[in-house]
């Protein structure tokens, strides 16, 4: 064998870098380097990027399905894996029917993968009781913008940076965590485009920012209201638009009619002089683009604050036109495209409504068979069904909800609690470590198929080396689950026969094909007979619903705000060097190098206060959980705000965090809870989360 470099996918965030992996004789990846001429990287990578091949190495993957016998994992056949876990399927089935069952899937993994986990799910196990990581991401967009514009998805493409007169971020911070499009703002900022940042924390992008708007965090809806009433008083919005393309401008407008900047300040802690500024900057600009993310979604009043979000940009006109629109920045390397293939418990591929008798239709005459009809519960609700005792079977793959779930202990005792749940991982997570079988799942670089970004571009992924040990890909192994439970639905033989089937059901992929994709950097959709070469804009002329909705919405309080007993709030964020739950950027020692093991970013008053020095241990308390990390003092968070990542499973900030919920889509309020914090005796070290649990 010779060395070789392969075209493919940054395997991380929503961005969807084109990286190039080397493999030399031996088959083994000895670097990544970027694509020089991909269409959004444009010859960069950001460090997690760069550190791909730590990520997927062979050392500490796991090879082999394993059992569960007591405390301790033996080693099985896949033969044997399947048969147990098939066995224990048909009980859970016979004594409790297929709402007792369910499918985790995820948006790290193919389109393939998660097209075939979908209808596995309804096809095979006949329950809707199918979610992923996009429940507590953007599961606000889809409902949001769905609602308001008919289409839950970044309606602008990344290069639109580059031709827009004004770039609004709000609560997203994307030098962080969409790096090389973050890189982007910053560059166009340079070179003269004006920038206004709405975010609680002083963020890299907020530093550098014309204007820095500093609300009180949970305040989003409030401060929109103020800018609409402005626009709308100050006759700044965009009358023409309105009329042609859009529905219930009244309602919205005596909805915001006593909304003053000066009436929500209390709420919002800014000053009624900014936000006219912002409302005047925004609505009198020809062309704007509003980036946003997790710091307008993860709020009890997450889909609200994305619908005022669509209001805001549909009355000023500032959407449907090349540098304008709306424009989540959806995080997972495929999240876009797990909701596009219909792994959410409401809607197949396409989003087509899972509740709908010609959909049902549709996709029992296709896959011949019938599918399910009842409705489908969400990741959440699986756990609270778990322990309620309604639900006792769960097959997950690719998410570590003990790391990234709210409510680590609540995760946990209800994991424990199922008959039986499975786990396809890389590594040995600690959600991996509760499972009763764990199969060995191929990574991004062991398997070919398709990833879709943050702007709606599919692009294709290619196997580079093989699976290590026993290793297979997700949609490879649900097929012999499929086929031991007696159906040969999910029969293919190839990615691409994979593909093909869904984008014949998945009107926005229908003119997709690998060929297709390979030639063009990957196509957005939609892409069809009339958009054959795909979709930089959406709603140009017309949006999917006729014309868009304007919506009246309400500012909602947080629900757990500081309190005596719990005096500071607590929001969570994320590090530029870090990824999720850590299982695979903590490989990399050159990652692992740049911060400690969690910590705590706290303003120099409230550390003053509790008299603390830099990096001081401390103890983190909420009404649901405690943990220890230390004490970094910064500026970026104002007085009374403390800000923790989420990628340690040392000091899971998920073990305080809160699991109150968005009532629409069940997003829990990861972005504000109430917590106390002490010191801890200056030469003590935090002790980590393992350690405190086996204190208990
Ligand atoms: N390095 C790295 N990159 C990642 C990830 C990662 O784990 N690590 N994860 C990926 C994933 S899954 C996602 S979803 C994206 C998320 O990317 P972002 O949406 O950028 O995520 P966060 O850092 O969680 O939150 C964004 C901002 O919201 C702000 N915020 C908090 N409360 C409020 C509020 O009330 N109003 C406003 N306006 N802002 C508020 C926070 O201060 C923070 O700066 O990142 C992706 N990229
Ligand atoms: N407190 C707090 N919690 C949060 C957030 C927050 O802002 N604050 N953000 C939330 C958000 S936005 C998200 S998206 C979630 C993310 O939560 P998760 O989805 O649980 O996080 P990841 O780290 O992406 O976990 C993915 C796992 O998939 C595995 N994996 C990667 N590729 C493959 C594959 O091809 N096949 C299989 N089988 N496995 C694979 C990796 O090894 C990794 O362990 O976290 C949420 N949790
Ligand atoms: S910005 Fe995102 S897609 Fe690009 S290299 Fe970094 S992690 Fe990968
Ligand atoms: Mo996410």
């Amino acid at each position: 064998m010779t060395s070789s470099i392969v075209k493919t996918i940054c395997p991380f965030c929503g961005v969807g870098c084109g990286i190039c992996l080397k493999v030399d004789g031996q088959q083994k990846l000895t670097g990544v380097e970027p694509q020089a001429s991909h269409p959004i990287s444009r010859g960069k990578l950001c460090e997690k990027g760069w550190s791909t091949a730590y990520a997927v190495h062979p050392d500490n993957r796991i090879t082999q399905p394993l059992k569960r016998i007591t405390n301790k994992f033996q080693p099985i056949s896949w033969d044997e894996a399947l048969s147990l876990i098939c066995d224990s399927l048909k009980v859970i089935f016979e004594e409790a029917g297929p709402e007792a069952v369910g499918v985790i899937s995820s948006a790290r993994a193919t389109n393939e993968d998660n097209y075939a986990a979908q209808k596995f799910a309804r096809a095979v196990l006949k329950t809707n009781n199918i979610d992923h990581c996009a429940r507590i991401c953007h599961s606000p967009t889809v409902a949001g913008l769905k609602q308001t514009l008919g289409s839950g998805a970044m309606t602008n493409s990344a290069k639109d940076i580059y031709d827009t007169d004004l770039i609004v971020v709000i609560g997203a911070d994307p030098t962080e965590n969409h790096s090389i499009l973050g890189g982007h703002i910053v560059d166009a900022h340079l070179k003269g485009t004006p920038l206004i940042v709405i975010d609680p924390r002083e963020t890299r992008l907020a530093k550098m920012a014309d204007m820095h708007v500093q609300l009180k965090p949970g305040s989003n809806i409030a401060l929109i209201n103020a800018m609409l009433h402005t626009i709308i008083a100050q006759q700044w919005h965009n009358q023409s638009f309105i009329e042609q393309r859009c529905e219930g401008f009244e309602a919205l407008a005596s909805n915001v009619e006593k909304l003053t900047p000066e009436s929500v300040e209390p709420i919002t802690g800014v000053s009624a002089e900014l936000v006219r500024k912002v409302a005047k900057a925004y609505s009198q600009t020809k062309s704007a683009m509003i980036f946003y993310g997790m710091g307008i979604t993860q709020f009890v009043s997450g889909t609200q604050s994305v619908i005022a979000l669509a209001d805001l940009a549909l009355v000023c006109g500032q959407i449907g036109r090349p540098g304008t629109g709306i424009n989540p920045l959806r995080g997972q390397n495929n999240v876009q495209g797990a909701c596009d293939m219909g792994c959410l418990p409401n809607v197949y591929p396409g989003y087509q409504a899972a509740d709908a008798a010609d959909v049902q239709h549709k996709f029992s005459q296709c896959w011949g068979g019938e599918v399910a009809e009842g409705p489908g519960l969400t990741s959440l609700g699986m756990t609270k069904a778990t322990l309620s005792g309604d639900f006792r079977g769960l097959i997950l793959f690719g998410e570590d909800p003990v790391v990234t779930d709210p409510d680590q202990n609540h995760v946990k005792a209800a994991l424990k609690a199922l008959d039986l749940l499975v786990v396809a991982e890389l590594t040995m997570t600690e959600t991996a470590k509760l499972a009763d079988i764990v199969l060995p799942a191929a990574s991004f670089a062991e398997k070919d198929g398709t990833f879709t970004n943050c702007e709606r571009r599919v692009q294709r992924i290619s196997q580079v080396l093989a699976p290590p040990g026993m290793a297979k890909g997700d949609w490879q192994w649900l097929r012999v689950l499929a086929e031991k439970l007696g159906s040969q639905q999910l029969s293919w033989e190839t990615s691409e026969q994979v593909f093909d089937e869904m984008a014949a059901l998945t009107p926005s992929y229908q003119g997709m094909s690998y060929e297709g994709l390979t030639q063009h950097h990957g196509l957005q959709w939609p892409c069809n007979r009339d958009a054959p070469q795909g979709t930089e804009v959406l709603h140009r002329d017309t949006f999917p619903i006729g014309k868009a909705k304007l919506m009246p919405v309400h500012f909602t309080a947080i629900d757990e705000p500081a309190d005596e007993q719990f005096p500071l709030l607590l929001t969570t964020n994320r590090l530029h060097f870090h990824y999720g739950c850590g299982s695979m950027t903590r490989k990399s020692p050159l990652l692992e190098r740049e911060t400690p093991a969690g910590v705590l970013f706290i303003n120099p008053v409230d550390a003053k206060a509790l008299q603390l020095q830099r990096f001081a241990p401390i103890g983190v308390r909420s009404r649901r959980g405690y943990l220890e990390t230390r004490a970094m003092i910064t500026d970026d968070v104002p007085p009374g705000l403390v800000s923790m990542p989420y990628h340690f499973k040392e000091a899971p900030s998920n073990q305080l965090t809160n699991t109150a919920q968005d009532p629409l889509t069940k997003m829990p309020e990861l972005k504000a809870c109430a917590v106390s914090v002490f010191p801890l005796p200056p030469n003590q070290a935090p002790k980590t989360a393992q350690q405190l649990w086996e204190e208990q």
